[in-house]
């Protein structure tokens, strides 16, 4: 069904204008001879040419000589920062006009669909790094609107390290493996990122996101997404409003828990691109809502902190996140180096429309995305690639470079002309010619940050207050696992001093954890009693809690019941969970009845982290060897806070680990004749007061 629903979805793309453009570049070399670059028809492609059939290769042999050199020549350089990344196409659909504030052609007319292109990614990790590390998460979404195109590069937290973008390759050599050995790969447990957290602390709130829970996703599908920035919309009068951007997961925001995240990055370090290629290989497609904060520019100087300083949020109680359209991910690339390896973001492509602010983060960024794709990608005209050409027609004077694919024809590349009409000419905004929201500037020219921007702490304790127990329990674990990879007493007793300025709570944990003395305080009273606000909207504890798409573990052994295994698995697949059949080995497992269900996975090849819910069914036939892996498979998920639901000969497996009153087990003798508290628990996800074994 999956090839066919997909064959399906590209079927009806072929309306879709970026999909089309696309797919007169794609090749497909099915039912073809193979031949050289230069379409010379291939007779032998195992052996080179020699002179003998022993002797020494010739150098006359192009065929050799050119698959060596294309096959030399095949690695571009990796991204500096989110190597790790993977991509998607989709659309974007608006729900409600903009006109009002912006007349950004894509937000204009509801139901309006406008192609996209979407990477996900890690910051720190190399390309090939695991996927599930303690980490930013990129979010960047390419817009192929009708009058160019419009790149939203955010992250899935608001804030960012910095507030000036001069810091911010400081911040990376400090954030990468250290340059002497080159450890720790994908990790910000090490000694030179925390030194310069301590040294540079405005970076304060950042890191509170980054110790939270947010920093290890359950999945790309299910976090959200935001511009970090406060751009502004401009209308077709000219007026401007502050905007920052958001994207809302329908599935709501979920992440792994720290141990499982340590565990699943060696069970499967392609976690979270598996998950969204999967998902939309099955036409279970990720949606996103689009919010925007929108400020009057009159009320830019009316909060306790500077709305253009990046390392702020804007709490959504005072400034509403504003619904105004959805994007759905529903296709999958057709070559992972071609279209998500050489796509090319820039946070400076905007539309007319779209215009930046004066947020020194955003300015510094506005430089830094064009210089790094003309070396990673090779030169000037890499907007010509495929995936980043924009589907409206472009034409401007610039000529040349590596890689040019476009045949200019005619004399003419200069402004002014008269020998071709002056062509390509410039247009009026009223035609659509972007013209730069004119902003009065004025001052003298100085490397400094103003005063309303130097607030790094209380937001952060915004934050800390702002979590569930459970949410503030792993900030103190994760602070301890990370400072506990650090070697230097110095910069530990940094950091805590920092941090303390954020909670009490959280520094006494953390130093009782490393052993070490709380700060000297000056002032006893704790800053979360100081600055005692609260934003709901930061904690994931009261997100959207949905069954669809999660994955369940379904443990059977030989001689099963198969009454019990055919209602839970009718039932999983009606609630939109995914079965999947688990046993001591793969293939062919013999059910009571003589039935035989194939198991997916075994307990050698897989293990509870990768899974949402267990349900053990066990069998009349468990042998000492299978008793004893699927408890630890059952012990496992226990750990991990899952549901755990016992039926038939199962509930012997979960009686025997004694854990059968404890939260989230469901055990057959609790079922109303029917799956509601199956699929309860199974959206419930994690249960979290459950003591541990
Ligand atoms: Fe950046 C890539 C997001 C600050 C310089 N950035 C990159 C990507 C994302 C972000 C999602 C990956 C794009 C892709 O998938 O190809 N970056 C952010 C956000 C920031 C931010 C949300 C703060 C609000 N970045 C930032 C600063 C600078 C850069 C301050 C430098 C002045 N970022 C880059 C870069 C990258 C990049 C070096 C590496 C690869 C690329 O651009 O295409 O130019």
């Amino acid at each position: 069904m999956s090839k066919k629903k997909q064959t399906d979805e590209k079927h009806t793309e072929q309306q879709n204008a970026k999909h089309a453009q696309l797919e007169s570049y794609r090749s497909d070399g099915r039912g073809q001879a193979m031949t050289t670059n230069q379409g010379v028809k291939i007779s032998e492609d195992e052996f080179s040419l020699k002179a003998g059939e022993r002797g020494p290769t010739l150098m006359e042999d192009f065929h050799f000589r050119e698959k060596m050199t294309h096959f030399d020549h095949e690695r571009i350089p990796e991204r500096v920062v989110h190597a790790r990344g993977f991509g998607v196409h989709g659309q974007f659909e608006l729900y409600e006009s903009m006109a009002q504030y912006t007349k950004a052609d894509f937000l204009q007319r509801p139901g309006e669909k406008t192609d996209v292109f979407v990477r996900f990614s890690t910051v720190a990790g190399s390309r090939g790094s695991a996927e599930t590390v303690r980490d930013v998460r990129g979010f960047a979404t390419k817009f192929y609107t009708k009058t160019g195109n419009f790149d939203l590069v955010g992250n899935n937290m608001p804030v960012f390290f910095m507030q000036d973008a001069i810091k911010f390759p400081d911040f990376i050599h400090a954030l990468k493996p250290e340059p002497h050995n080159e450890m720790p790969q994908a990790a910000s447990a090490h000694d030179t990122f925390w030194d310069y957290i301590a040294n540079n602390q405005e970076s304060a709130h950042m890191v509170m996101w980054v110790m939270s829970d947010r920093a290890i996703p359950r999945s790309f599908r299910m976090m959200e997404g935001f511009g970090v920035h406060a751009f502004r919309f401009v209308n077709d009068n000219g007026e401007a409003h502050f905007v920052k951007f958001h994207w809302k997961p329908l599935l709501g925001v979920h992440s792994l828990i720290w141990k499982e995240a340590q565990r699943v990055a060696g069970l499967d370090p392609d976690y979270n691109r598996r998950d969204l290629w999967e998902n939309i290989e099955e036409g279970n497609f990720p949606a996103f809502e689009l919010g925007v904060q929108i400020l009057p520019e009159k009320d830019e100087f009316k909060f306790d902190f500077d709305i253009l300083d990046a390392t702020k949020i804007w709490p959504e109680e005072n400034i509403p996140v504003q619904i105004i359209g959805k994007m759905t991910l529903n296709r999958n690339v057709d070559n992972v180096f071609a279209e998500t390896e050489q796509v090319a973001f820039h946070v400076g492509n905007v539309v007319p429309g779209i215009d930046f602010t004066n947020d020194p983060l955003l300015q510094g960024r506005l430089f830094s995305y064009t210089d790094t794709q003309l070396i990673r990608l090779g030169g000037p005209n890499f907007h010509e690639i495929p995936i980043n050409r924009p589907i409206c027609p472009f034409h401007n004077n610039q000529r040349d470079g590596y890689g040019r694919r476009t045949i200019d024809v005619g004399q003419v590349a200069y402004q002014n002309n008269s020998l071709a009409n002056n062509d390509p000419h410039t247009v009026t905004d009223s035609h659509g010619g972007y013209v730069h929201y004119q902003e009065k500037v004025e001052g003298n020219k100085i490397r400094a940050r103003g005063s309303s921007f130097k607030d790094h702490f209380t937001q952060a304790t915004l934050f800390w207050n702002s979590m569930s127990p459970v949410e503030k329990q792993h900030i103190k674990d994760a602070f301890s696992f990370e400072l506990g990879k650090v070697k230097s007493p110095s910069v530990r007793t940094q950091v805590l001093d920092m941090f303390d300025h954020v909670s009490h709570d959280l520094i006494n944990t953390v130093a009782a954890n490393l052993g070490m003395t709380i700060p000297v305080r000056k002032n006893n009273t704790p800053p979360e009693q100081l600055y005692t606000k609260t934003s709901p909207a930061l904690s994931m504890e009261n997100t959207t809690k949905l069954p669809t798409t999660l994955r369940a573990a379904v443990i059977i052994a030989d001689q099963y019941c198969e009454k019990s295994l055919a209602f839970v698995t009718d039932n999983l697949n009606q609630a939109g969970i995914q079965p999947i059949i688990i046993s001591e080995h793969l293939g062919p497992i013999t059910g009571a009845g003589e039935q035989t269900r194939a198991a997916q996975d075994s307990f050698l090849t897989s293990a509870a982290a990768v899974f949402d819910a267990i349900v053990v069914i066990g069998g009349a036939n468990m042998n000492p060897n299978f008793a004893t892996q699927s408890k630890h498979f059952i012990q496992e998920g226990y750990d991990q806070y899952k549901p755990i639901i016992a039926l038939a000969a199962g509930t012997t497996l979960v009686d025997e680990l004694t854990i059968s009153e404890q939260p989230g087990i469901v055990t057959y003798a609790q079922l109303p004749n029917n799956a509601e508290p199956i699929i309860t628990a199974i959206s419930e996800r994690r249960f979290w007061n459950r003591p541990l074994l």
